[in-house]
């Protein structure tokens, strides 16, 4: 709400009172759930009985909301986008669901006048790491802008019991810890033990003729399990507007476990129920071969047949007959892996519903859109047809039907092209034979997209080319954004206040583009002060959250120059430590040189499986350890890993950096979206001309991003003509010597051996060409660090960085997305 528009403060008390959202309303339904839900009185709750009150007193001003807003869905027939995503990493729920609800202030005094603590509170709860990383997160902020956007809309994904492992580091090296982020209990989800489906897997097919003598195929399953909905509500920001987070727990089928015990089987009935459960048990890392992995291939068809079976439910339950499935429903494949809803959708058609093969198709084309998050040819799903035929024989069976009258369509077309037909067929056939999930999503969807303009542009002109030459209209971009709301005033509300002052409203939170008014006071020398005031005190927050939990000590007045993100060779965290060594190697040579004092803030996961990932982390512990140590380096600069980088420990990052490393080989990362988290806080950005670092340079300007390394063009240019990485080792004398410098055993205790897979991969293979890039790497962090002794211009800088950043809100995308791809409206719900 705008603050010019505000209403007369008594009509506010009035009416918070009636929502329940006045503080007296909240204190009493805080000690109410405290006292009937937790069972405690405040005198012996801990702080997590005070979270969980805190939590059900807010779910319950959703809920309101929630119902309201799936009544009129369902009397409106509202259309309906349904985001399929094996991925969700929402966050903890508490701060941000204040926000959208604007009783952040009301429930921070409430909770003062009932002597909590409001900050432990919010820090209490649990991070839901139910993702990996970008894709995941994605998801979320769409969900939330979707709520905002008003448009309905269901995520549907898998309530892992286990997500994404707790990273921490021992002797340099990450250890995993399984997540059990249920163990507390989940005060947001609602369990429906009613919307349940059966999901089938293994068995065979057989051929039967129905009552009309028709010949049809009945799928005979050897397992049968059961999906039961999780219900989180989704809130948009200042609206009435409730969006549902359906996520599917696996169960044991009640026929079946009747069926063992009926036999006398006890333990084969027990045994049979703990199987069914591990499917929703933990979540995949990503960036590890995918080889064998049933278990995976079984999550991806257990929440893709639930949520289509559920759609199929909601459809006879508002709108009626199938046939107009496509009108009422989108569903967004978030990357190939709920891709098998496609032959799904078919199977349920066809051998469920009757439907013939062209009518289903009809539909199932006209209903998916797919997103590609990835060129990377290792982290594009295959699976082997043996596979597939043993668990899915039903989707193997349409998988070749579509495949059969999708690859006649080819030779149509392009007569004679032999090879085509073959790199286009969902069957590769080039060694064992494998289904290729990315073209599956392709020929089952009308619209096919990227996350960025250069992504979307290499997806046309390379990985998927042929089917570009084919349909061409296919194809579109919609570049990435990030929720303001998470980002923004969830994690820097200095920073929010400080722009809701300047700009005279807060209306930038539900329009980015308005942080355009910032603009008009980049040269104010008072707006300078306080942006700088905001930033340092972010930086000592960190600082001491740091020191707390590593031991370091971080200098709140040096350049917090931060890379947070996957740990992937593709990412170049290894780059960033190059330049490390050599800003520790030109101390060392002239102790008394007047250099920028740095703190170097690394934070990210590696996936258990990827060795070289796990040794770029122990060789960023391994130099912090050296570097932090040395009496003549005094703290000059610093070098610290954040454990357990997630989305609760990110917001300490944001908005505390004063650098963004987004430093990927160009043409390796879709899009990146950490790269717009940091510049909407005000950080600069180092980077490559990569994924949306592109669009984010052409937003904010040439003069305040910092620009190195090759184009994507040149990058491939470099690899027809034959890369060769040592000739860049023999040639650059300083390069040689930070090289050696790792060999030398320095930074391993005189181990000379440890860190040489990371070092020989660099000089003899180097896939990212880290040592192409070195050289203008370092010559531009040494303009970062001239630029950042001019503390004026320095500000001006970042305070434009955040004004332009308004096309990276995920509301933005969301908003191409529902009128370029899914033809979807808004449905405002009344507060
Ligand atoms: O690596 C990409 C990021 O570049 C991108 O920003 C993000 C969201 O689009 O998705 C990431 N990604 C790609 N995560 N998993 C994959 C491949 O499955």
């Amino acid at each position: 709400m705008s603050m010019a528009q505000s209403p007369e403060p008594l009509d506010v008390d009035r009416e918070r009172t009636r929502t329940g959202m006045s503080k007296t309303a909240l204190k009493q339904g805080f000690l109410d759930n405290l006292f009937y839900i937790q069972g405690r009185f405040r005198e012996v709750a801990t702080p997590h009985d005070l979270y969980m009150a805190a939590a059900y007193t807010t779910r319950d001003r959703i809920l309101e909301r929630w119902i309201k807003s799936a009544q009129r869905y369902k009397t409106n027939q509202s259309r309906t986008v349904c985001y399929l995503s094996a991925e969700f990493l929402p966050g903890p729920h508490l701060a941000n669901n204040l926000v959208n609800l604007g009783i952040v202030e009301t429930a921070t005094e409430a909770a003062h006048e009932l002597g909590l603590d409001f900050d432990a509170i919010i820090a209490e709860e649990a991070e839901p790491g139910l993702g990996n990383g970008g894709l995941g997160r994605l998801a979320a902020c769409f969900m939330d802008s979707l709520s905002t956007l008003q448009i309905p809309s269901i995520g549907y994904g898998i309530r892992y019991e286990f997500g994404i492992f707790d990273q921490t580091i021992e002797d340099g090296w990450q250890v995993e810890k399984s997540d059990n982020w249920l163990r507390n209990g989940n005060p947001w989800e609602i369990p429906r033990p009613k919307i349940r489906f059966p999901v089938l897997y293994g068995g065979y097919t057989e051929q039967y003729r129905d009552h009309d003598g028709r010949s049809r195929t009945r799928w005979v399953p050897a397992q049968i399990i059961d999906g039961v909905a999780y219900d989180t509500p989704i809130l948009g920001y200042g609206v009435g507007n409730v969006n549902l987070l359906r996520l599917w727990k696996a169960e044991a089928s009640e026929s079946f476990d009747f069926q063992a015990f009926n036999v006398g089987d006890y333990y084969g009935a027990v045994h049979a129920k703990i199987e069914a459960e591990t499917i929703s048990k933990v979540l995949y890392p990503n960036d590890e071969p995918e080889a064998g992995k049933e278990l995976r291939l079984k999550q991806q068809f257990f929440f893709v047949s639930c949520s289509i079976q559920d759609m199929i439910r909601l459809q006879f339950n508002t709108v009626g007959p199938l046939d107009s499935f496509a009108e009422k429903f989108v569903i967004q494949l978030n990357d190939t892996h709920p891709s098998l809803a496609i032959a799904e959708l078919m199977r349920l058609l066809m051998d469920e519903h009757d439907m013939d093969w062209d009518r289903a198709w009809d539909i199932t084309h006209r209903v998916f859109c797919y997103t590609n998050h990835t060129l990377l040819p290792e982290a594009l799903e295959t699976w082997s047809v043996s596979l597939f035929e043993r668990l899915l024989p039903r989707h193997l069976e349409i998988v070749y039907e579509i495949n059969r009258h999708f690859l006649d369509e080819v030779r149509v077309h392009f007569l004679g092209d032999e090879d085509r037909v073959r790199r286009m067929s969902l069957i590769a056939e080039d060694g064992e034979r494998r289904v290729r999930m990315a073209n599956l999503a392709v020929v089952g969807s009308r619209a096919v997209n990227g996350v960025a303009a250069l992504h979307s542009e290499l997806v046309k002109t390379t990985l998927f080319k042929d089917f570009h030459d084919f349909w061409p209209d296919r194809f579109h971009n919609v570049t990435n954004g990030v929720t303001p709301r998470r980002f923004m005033v969830v994690a820097n509300p200095r920073l929010s206040r400080l722009i809701s002052e300047t700009c005279g409203s807060d209306d930038w939170i539900r329009d980015l583009d308005r942080l355009r008014d910032l603009e008009a006071h980049a040269m104010d020398s008072g707006l300078h002060e306080r942006w700088h005031e905001v930033k340092i005190a972010a930086k000592r927050d960190l600082a001491a959250w740091l020191k707390h939990r590593t031991g370091v000590l971080l200098d709140p007045e040096a350049i917090f120059d931060v890379q947070a993100k996957r740990i992937h060779e593709y990412k170049r965290q290894h780059l960033n430590l190059l330049h490390i060594i050599r800003c520790y190697q030109r101390l060392k040579q002239s102790p008394n040189q007047d250099m920028v004092p740095r703190a170097f803030i690394f934070g990210g996961k590696a996936a258990p499986g990827y060795f070289m990932a796990k040794l770029i982390i122990k060789l960023i512990n391994a130099v912090a350890e050296v570097i932090n140590n040395d009496p003549q380096i005094n703290g000059f600069i610093r070098v610290v890993f954040m454990p357990d980088f997630n989305v609760k420990n990110g917001q300490h990052l944001y908005p505390a950096a004063n650098l963004s490393e987004q430093i990927s080989l160009a043409g390796k990362e879709a899009s990146g979206t950490g790269n717009m988290k940091f510049s909407m806080n005000g950080a600069l950005t180092i980077g490559t001309l990569d994924g949306a670092n592109v669009e984010i340079r052409e937003e904010v300007g040439k003069e305040n991003f910092f620009l190195f390394g090759m184009s994507a063009e040149e990058v491939s240019q470099r690899q027809r003509e034959g890369y060769h990485p040592w000739e860049h080792y023999a040639k650059d004398a300083e390069l040689k010597s930070d090289i050696d410098l790792i060999n030398s055993g320095l930074f391993s205790h005189g181990d000379t051996q440890l860190f040489r897979p990371l070092t020989d991969r660099l000089v003899n293979q180097d896939p990212f060409m880290v040592l192409a890039d070195y050289r203008a790497y370092i010559a531009c962090q040494d303009h970062v660090a001239e630029a950042y002794r001019d503390h004026r211009h320095w500000t001006r800088m970042s305070i434009l960085n955040v004004a332009r950043m308004g096309k990276f809100s995920s509301d933005r995308a969301i908003r191409e997305y529902a009128e370029h791809i899914w033809r979807t409206e808004p449905h405002p719900i009344d507060l």
